[in-house]
Protein backbone atom coordinates (compact mmCIF):
# COMPACT_ATOMS: atom_id res chain seq x y z
CA UNK A 1 0.00 0.00 0.00
CA UNK A 2 3.19 2.35 0.82
CA UNK A 3 4.57 1.76 -2.81
CA UNK A 4 1.03 2.19 -4.26
CA UNK A 5 0.53 5.47 -2.61
CA UNK A 6 4.40 6.75 -3.47
CA UNK A 7 3.26 6.06 -7.28
CA UNK A 8 0.29 7.32 -7.43
CA UNK A 9 2.52 10.70 -5.79
CA UNK A 10 4.92 10.12 -8.48
CA UNK A 11 2.42 9.57 -11.28
CA UNK A 12 -0.15 12.61 -10.38
CA UNK A 13 2.82 15.05 -10.08
CA UNK A 14 4.02 13.89 -13.35
CA UNK A 15 0.48 14.41 -14.85
CA UNK A 16 0.48 17.63 -13.42
CA UNK A 17 4.21 18.85 -14.80
CA UNK A 18 2.72 17.98 -18.25
CA UNK A 19 -0.68 19.79 -17.66
CA UNK A 20 -0.98 22.74 -20.53
CA UNK A 21 -4.71 24.04 -19.04
CA UNK A 22 -5.75 24.71 -15.97
CA UNK A 23 -8.80 22.15 -16.92
CA UNK A 24 -6.51 19.51 -17.07
CA UNK A 25 -5.31 20.50 -13.57
CA UNK A 26 -8.91 20.32 -12.28
CA UNK A 27 -9.37 16.93 -13.97
CA UNK A 28 -5.93 15.47 -12.43
CA UNK A 29 -7.13 16.76 -9.06
CA UNK A 30 -10.81 14.97 -9.73
CA UNK A 31 -8.92 12.52 -10.67
CA UNK A 32 -6.64 11.44 -7.62
CA UNK A 33 -8.53 13.90 -4.87
CA UNK A 34 -11.68 12.98 -5.94
CA UNK A 35 -14.01 11.13 -3.58
CA UNK A 36 -13.87 8.26 -6.25
CA UNK A 37 -9.81 8.53 -6.27
CA UNK A 38 -7.46 6.36 -5.82
CA UNK A 39 -5.82 7.54 -2.80
CA UNK A 40 -9.33 7.22 -0.84
CA UNK A 41 -9.66 3.98 -2.66
CA UNK A 42 -6.71 3.09 -0.67
CA UNK A 43 -7.59 5.05 2.35
CA UNK A 44 -10.61 2.74 2.52
CA UNK A 45 -8.06 -0.24 2.27
CA UNK A 46 -6.80 0.93 5.48
CA UNK A 47 -9.72 -1.56 7.57
CA UNK A 48 -6.82 -4.80 6.66
CA UNK A 49 -3.66 -3.38 8.05
CA UNK A 50 -2.66 -4.53 11.32
CA UNK A 51 -3.80 -1.52 13.58
CA UNK A 52 -0.61 -0.25 14.78
CA UNK A 53 0.48 -0.09 10.60
CA UNK A 54 -2.56 2.25 10.20
CA UNK A 55 -1.44 5.69 11.80
CA UNK A 56 1.52 5.63 9.74
CA UNK A 57 -0.22 4.94 6.61
CA UNK A 58 -2.81 7.68 7.24
CA UNK A 59 -0.49 9.94 7.61
CA UNK A 60 1.38 9.50 4.84
CA UNK A 61 -2.01 9.33 2.87
CA UNK A 62 -2.00 12.48 3.90
CA UNK A 63 1.50 13.39 3.09
CA UNK A 64 0.69 12.39 -0.54
CA UNK A 65 -2.64 14.08 -0.64
CA UNK A 66 -0.89 17.04 0.47
CA UNK A 67 2.27 16.71 -2.21
CA UNK A 68 -0.19 16.52 -5.01
CA UNK A 69 -2.29 19.70 -3.66
CA UNK A 70 -0.07 21.66 -3.27
CA UNK A 71 1.38 21.19 -6.49
CA UNK A 72 -1.80 21.29 -8.15
CA UNK A 73 -1.66 24.66 -6.95
CA UNK A 74 1.67 25.97 -7.51
CA UNK A 75 0.73 25.12 -11.02
CA UNK A 76 -2.82 25.97 -11.28
CA UNK A 77 -0.91 29.37 -10.36
CA UNK A 78 1.90 29.14 -13.01
CA UNK A 79 -0.73 28.75 -15.44
CA UNK A 80 -2.88 31.48 -14.53
CA UNK A 81 0.37 33.86 -14.24
CA UNK A 82 0.95 32.91 -17.84
CA UNK A 83 -2.14 33.29 -18.91
CA UNK A 84 -1.87 37.15 -17.51
CA UNK A 85 1.34 37.54 -18.84
CA UNK A 86 -0.01 36.42 -22.19
CA UNK A 87 -3.15 38.58 -21.80
CA UNK A 88 -0.85 41.75 -20.85
CA UNK A 89 1.31 41.23 -24.17
CA UNK A 90 -1.65 41.23 -26.27
CA UNK A 91 -3.49 44.06 -24.69
CA UNK A 92 -0.58 46.13 -24.00
CA UNK A 93 -1.89 49.25 -25.58
CA UNK A 94 1.66 51.27 -26.86
CA UNK A 95 0.75 54.66 -25.47
CA UNK A 96 2.82 56.59 -28.14
CA UNK A 97 0.96 55.42 -31.07
CA UNK A 98 -1.38 57.90 -32.29
CA UNK A 99 -5.04 57.61 -30.93
CA UNK A 100 -7.74 56.73 -33.82
CA UNK A 101 -9.06 60.46 -34.78
CA UNK A 102 -12.48 60.72 -33.18
CA UNK A 103 -14.55 62.18 -36.39
CA UNK A 104 -16.50 64.60 -34.74
CA UNK A 105 -20.09 64.98 -36.49
CA UNK A 106 -21.80 68.33 -36.61
CA UNK A 107 -25.07 70.10 -37.06
CA UNK A 108 -26.71 69.37 -40.60
CA UNK A 109 -26.35 72.72 -42.28
CA UNK A 110 -29.95 73.67 -42.17
CA UNK A 111 -29.96 72.92 -38.64
CA UNK A 112 -27.34 75.22 -37.81
CA UNK A 113 -29.13 77.75 -39.88
CA UNK A 114 -32.74 77.16 -38.15
CA UNK A 115 -31.21 77.18 -34.51
CA UNK A 116 -29.44 80.30 -35.67
CA UNK A 117 -32.59 82.01 -36.88
CA UNK A 118 -35.03 80.41 -33.65
CA UNK A 119 -31.80 81.56 -31.36
CA UNK A 120 -32.10 85.56 -33.24
CA UNK A 121 -36.04 85.74 -32.49
CA UNK A 122 -35.51 84.15 -28.67
CA UNK A 123 -33.17 86.88 -28.18
CA UNK A 124 -36.28 89.51 -29.64
CA UNK A 125 -38.85 87.84 -27.21
CA UNK A 126 -40.62 85.49 -29.67
CA UNK A 127 -41.17 81.82 -28.49
CA UNK A 128 -41.13 78.98 -30.77
CA UNK A 129 -44.37 76.99 -31.61
CA UNK A 130 -44.49 73.65 -33.28
CA UNK A 131 -47.55 71.84 -34.28
CA UNK A 132 -48.37 68.27 -36.33
CA UNK A 133 -47.48 68.28 -40.08
CA UNK A 134 -50.36 65.87 -41.31
CA UNK A 135 -53.02 69.16 -41.01
CA UNK A 136 -56.70 69.62 -41.38
CA UNK A 137 -57.61 71.17 -44.60
CA UNK A 138 -59.26 73.76 -41.93
CA UNK A 139 -55.84 75.29 -40.35
CA UNK A 140 -53.76 74.54 -43.31
CA UNK A 141 -56.36 76.59 -46.16
CA UNK A 142 -59.55 78.73 -44.66
CA UNK A 143 -58.23 79.85 -41.06
CA UNK A 144 -55.44 81.55 -43.48
CA UNK A 145 -58.41 83.15 -45.74
CA UNK A 146 -58.12 80.62 -48.12
CA UNK A 147 -61.64 79.52 -48.26
CA UNK A 148 -62.69 75.90 -50.52
CA UNK A 149 -62.40 76.42 -54.07
CA UNK A 150 -60.03 79.84 -53.66
CA UNK A 151 -58.17 79.51 -56.56
CA UNK A 152 -54.64 80.50 -54.83
CA UNK A 153 -54.84 77.14 -53.77
CA UNK A 154 -54.16 75.93 -56.63
CA UNK A 155 -50.92 78.08 -56.45
CA UNK A 156 -49.39 75.26 -53.92
CA UNK A 157 -49.67 71.51 -55.43
CA UNK A 158 -50.86 70.08 -51.59
CA UNK A 159 -50.46 66.29 -50.53
CA UNK A 160 -53.99 65.38 -49.74
CA UNK A 161 -54.35 62.65 -47.44
CA UNK A 162 -58.15 62.64 -47.56
CA UNK A 163 -60.78 65.34 -48.19
CA UNK A 164 -59.78 67.09 -44.74
CA UNK A 165 -56.39 66.01 -44.30
CA UNK A 166 -52.76 66.71 -46.07
CA UNK A 167 -49.59 67.37 -45.90
CA UNK A 168 -48.95 70.87 -44.06
CA UNK A 169 -47.64 73.42 -46.84
CA UNK A 170 -46.60 75.82 -44.72
CA UNK A 171 -46.42 76.34 -41.35
CA UNK A 172 -48.69 78.81 -40.61
CA UNK A 173 -51.37 76.31 -39.44
CA UNK A 174 -49.21 76.31 -35.91
CA UNK A 175 -49.78 80.26 -35.76
CA UNK A 176 -53.50 79.92 -36.31
CA UNK A 177 -53.77 76.95 -33.78
CA UNK A 178 -51.55 78.77 -31.55
CA UNK A 179 -53.94 82.00 -32.00
CA UNK A 180 -56.93 80.16 -31.18
CA UNK A 181 -55.30 78.97 -28.15
CA UNK A 182 -55.19 82.96 -26.83
CA UNK A 183 -58.82 82.96 -26.89
CA UNK A 184 -58.87 86.56 -28.20
CA UNK A 185 -56.44 87.79 -26.07
CA UNK A 186 -52.86 89.26 -27.31
CA UNK A 187 -49.90 89.43 -27.35
CA UNK A 188 -48.87 86.79 -29.34
CA UNK A 189 -45.09 86.29 -30.42
CA UNK A 190 -44.42 83.28 -31.91
CA UNK A 191 -41.99 81.51 -34.86
CA UNK A 192 -43.04 78.02 -36.29
CA UNK A 193 -40.00 76.56 -37.71
CA UNK A 194 -40.73 73.08 -39.36
CA UNK A 195 -41.29 70.63 -42.38
CA UNK A 196 -43.51 71.74 -44.91
CA UNK A 197 -44.82 69.52 -48.79
CA UNK A 198 -45.44 70.48 -51.69
CA UNK A 199 -46.35 68.27 -54.76
CA UNK A 200 -43.18 69.88 -56.73
CA UNK A 201 -40.76 68.16 -59.17
CA UNK A 202 -37.54 68.28 -57.21
CA UNK A 203 -34.98 70.23 -59.30
CA UNK A 204 -32.26 72.95 -57.86
CA UNK A 205 -34.22 75.09 -56.39
CA UNK A 206 -37.53 72.92 -55.15
CA UNK A 207 -38.26 69.95 -53.19
CA UNK A 208 -41.40 68.34 -52.26
CA UNK A 209 -40.45 68.88 -48.81
CA UNK A 210 -38.17 71.84 -47.50
CA UNK A 211 -37.95 73.96 -44.06
CA UNK A 212 -40.01 76.91 -43.33
CA UNK A 213 -39.99 79.53 -40.21
CA UNK A 214 -42.33 81.16 -40.16
CA UNK A 215 -42.93 84.85 -37.45
CA UNK A 216 -46.36 86.40 -35.80
CA UNK A 217 -47.18 89.02 -33.28
CA UNK A 218 -50.24 89.68 -32.86
CA UNK A 219 -51.20 93.03 -30.35
CA UNK A 220 -52.99 95.64 -29.84
CA UNK A 221 -51.55 98.84 -32.37
CA UNK A 222 -49.16 96.20 -34.12
CA UNK A 223 -47.65 98.23 -37.01
CA UNK A 224 -45.64 97.83 -40.52
CA UNK A 225 -42.80 99.63 -38.47
CA UNK A 226 -42.48 97.01 -35.84
CA UNK A 227 -42.51 94.51 -38.69
CA UNK A 228 -39.82 96.77 -40.55
CA UNK A 229 -37.90 97.27 -37.04
CA UNK A 230 -37.78 93.39 -36.37
CA UNK A 231 -36.56 92.15 -39.65
CA UNK A 232 -34.17 94.79 -39.83
CA UNK A 233 -32.82 93.39 -36.62
CA UNK A 234 -32.88 89.66 -38.31
CA UNK A 235 -31.47 90.64 -41.41
CA UNK A 236 -28.40 92.23 -39.91
CA UNK A 237 -27.99 89.57 -37.26
CA UNK A 238 -27.51 86.74 -39.85
CA UNK A 239 -25.91 88.63 -42.84
CA UNK A 240 -23.98 91.54 -40.99
CA UNK A 241 -24.88 94.74 -39.14
CA UNK A 242 -24.34 96.87 -42.03
CA UNK A 243 -27.14 95.68 -43.72
CA UNK A 244 -30.40 97.23 -44.97
CA UNK A 245 -33.24 95.75 -45.84
CA UNK A 246 -36.47 96.88 -48.74
CA UNK A 247 -39.72 96.18 -48.85
CA UNK A 248 -41.26 95.37 -51.97
CA UNK A 249 -45.13 95.50 -52.18
CA UNK A 250 -46.81 92.07 -52.66
CA UNK A 251 -49.40 89.70 -52.21
CA UNK A 252 -50.48 86.87 -49.84
CA UNK A 253 -54.20 85.48 -48.76
CA UNK A 254 -53.57 85.75 -45.01
CA UNK A 255 -51.44 89.55 -44.94
CA UNK A 256 -52.44 93.05 -46.14
CA UNK A 257 -50.84 94.38 -47.06
CA UNK A 258 -48.13 92.07 -48.22
CA UNK A 259 -44.41 92.62 -48.67
CA UNK A 260 -41.53 91.00 -50.08
CA UNK A 261 -38.24 91.74 -48.21
CA UNK A 262 -34.93 92.06 -49.71
CA UNK A 263 -31.75 92.55 -47.70
CA UNK A 264 -28.85 94.48 -49.52
CA UNK A 265 -26.59 91.97 -51.05
CA UNK A 266 -23.93 90.17 -48.61
CA UNK A 267 -21.39 90.04 -51.08
CA UNK A 268 -21.19 93.13 -53.23
CA UNK A 269 -22.45 95.48 -50.53
CA UNK A 270 -24.97 96.17 -53.11
CA UNK A 271 -22.74 97.21 -55.83
CA UNK A 272 -24.16 94.29 -58.24
CA UNK A 273 -22.78 91.01 -58.32
CA UNK A 274 -24.17 87.23 -59.84
CA UNK A 275 -25.18 86.61 -56.40
CA UNK A 276 -27.66 89.12 -56.32
CA UNK A 277 -27.78 89.12 -60.05
CA UNK A 278 -26.49 92.77 -60.33
CA UNK A 279 -29.67 94.05 -58.52
CA UNK A 280 -27.28 94.80 -55.59
CA UNK A 281 -30.66 93.08 -52.96
CA UNK A 282 -31.96 89.85 -52.09
CA UNK A 283 -35.10 88.51 -51.21
CA UNK A 284 -34.86 86.85 -48.06
CA UNK A 285 -38.57 86.45 -46.93
CA UNK A 286 -42.11 87.48 -47.36
CA UNK A 287 -44.44 89.18 -44.82
CA UNK A 288 -47.03 91.15 -44.17
CA UNK A 289 -49.94 92.96 -41.68
CA UNK A 290 -51.80 89.57 -40.47
CA UNK A 291 -55.26 89.77 -42.39
CA UNK A 292 -58.54 90.91 -40.55
CA UNK A 293 -60.63 87.81 -41.70
CA UNK A 294 -57.71 85.72 -40.36
CA UNK A 295 -57.53 87.65 -36.96
CA UNK A 296 -61.31 87.29 -36.71
CA UNK A 297 -61.61 83.37 -37.72
CA UNK A 298 -58.47 83.37 -35.06
CA UNK A 299 -61.18 84.89 -32.52
CA UNK A 300 -59.21 88.05 -32.03
CA UNK A 301 -61.16 91.07 -32.77
CA UNK A 302 -59.19 93.15 -35.75
CA UNK A 303 -60.29 96.61 -34.20
CA UNK A 304 -58.91 95.90 -31.08
CA UNK A 305 -55.28 93.40 -32.45
CA UNK A 306 -53.43 94.22 -35.25
CA UNK A 307 -50.57 91.58 -36.01
CA UNK A 308 -47.65 91.05 -38.45
CA UNK A 309 -46.40 87.87 -39.75
CA UNK A 310 -43.72 86.70 -41.91
CA UNK A 311 -42.36 83.56 -43.63
CA UNK A 312 -38.84 82.27 -44.85
CA UNK A 313 -37.27 79.37 -46.08
CA UNK A 314 -34.15 78.08 -44.11
CA UNK A 315 -32.73 76.34 -47.54
CA UNK A 316 -32.63 79.23 -49.30
CA UNK A 317 -30.85 80.98 -46.75
CA UNK A 318 -28.26 78.66 -45.66
CA UNK A 319 -27.67 78.77 -49.89
CA UNK A 320 -26.98 82.28 -49.95
CA UNK A 321 -24.99 81.72 -46.91
CA UNK A 322 -22.82 79.24 -48.03
CA UNK A 323 -23.32 79.63 -51.24
CA UNK A 324 -24.71 76.52 -52.45
CA UNK A 325 -26.21 76.21 -55.93
CA UNK A 326 -28.52 72.82 -55.70
CA UNK A 327 -31.27 72.77 -52.92
CA UNK A 328 -31.03 68.61 -52.58
CA UNK A 329 -27.64 68.58 -51.49
CA UNK A 330 -29.59 69.20 -47.83
CA UNK A 331 -31.07 66.16 -48.35
CA UNK A 332 -28.99 63.68 -50.26
CA UNK A 333 -27.14 63.42 -46.81
CA UNK A 334 -23.88 63.25 -48.90
CA UNK A 335 -21.17 63.08 -45.82
CA UNK A 336 -18.92 65.12 -48.64
CA UNK A 337 -21.02 67.73 -48.99
CA UNK A 338 -22.09 67.50 -45.29
CA UNK A 339 -18.19 67.96 -44.19
CA UNK A 340 -17.96 70.75 -45.39
CA UNK A 341 -19.36 72.22 -42.52
CA UNK A 342 -17.34 70.57 -39.99
CA UNK A 343 -17.08 73.29 -37.26
CA UNK A 344 -13.84 71.38 -35.74
C1 LIG B 1 -50.95 83.55 -39.99
C2 LIG B 1 -51.05 84.75 -40.63
C3 LIG B 1 -50.12 85.10 -41.60
C4 LIG B 1 -47.03 83.88 -43.02
C5 LIG B 1 -46.33 84.47 -44.16
C6 LIG B 1 -45.07 84.59 -45.96
C7 LIG B 1 -45.51 85.85 -45.91
C8 LIG B 1 -44.14 84.10 -46.99
C9 LIG B 1 -43.01 82.26 -47.95
C10 LIG B 1 -41.58 82.21 -47.43
C11 LIG B 1 -40.79 81.23 -48.15
C12 LIG B 1 -43.36 80.83 -48.21
O1 LIG B 1 -41.62 78.88 -48.13
S1 LIG B 1 -41.88 80.09 -48.76
O2 LIG B 1 -41.83 80.15 -50.12
N1 LIG B 1 -43.90 82.80 -46.94
O3 LIG B 1 -43.64 84.78 -47.80
N2 LIG B 1 -45.52 83.80 -45.01
S2 LIG B 1 -46.51 86.06 -44.58
O4 LIG B 1 -48.19 84.64 -42.82
C13 LIG B 1 -49.12 84.26 -41.88
C14 LIG B 1 -48.99 83.06 -41.25
C15 LIG B 1 -49.93 82.73 -40.29
C16 LIG B 1 -51.94 83.14 -38.95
Amino acid sequence: MQDRLITLQTEAIEKIEHASSLKELQDIRVQYLGKKGPITEVLRGMGQLPADERPKMGQLANDVREAITSKLDENIKKLERAKLDEQLANETIDVTLPGRPIRKGNAHPLTAVIEEIEDLFIGMGFSVAEGPEVETDYYNFEALNLPKNHPARDMQDSFFITEDFLLRTQTSPVQARTMERHKGKGPVKIISPGKVYRRDTDDATHSHQFMQIEGLMVDENVRMSDLKGILTTFAQKLFGEEREIRLRPSFFPFTEPSVEVDVSCFKCNGKGCPICKRTGWIEILGAGMVHPNVLEMAGFDPKVYTGFAFGMGPERIAMLKYGIEDIRHFYANDLRFLQQFNRS
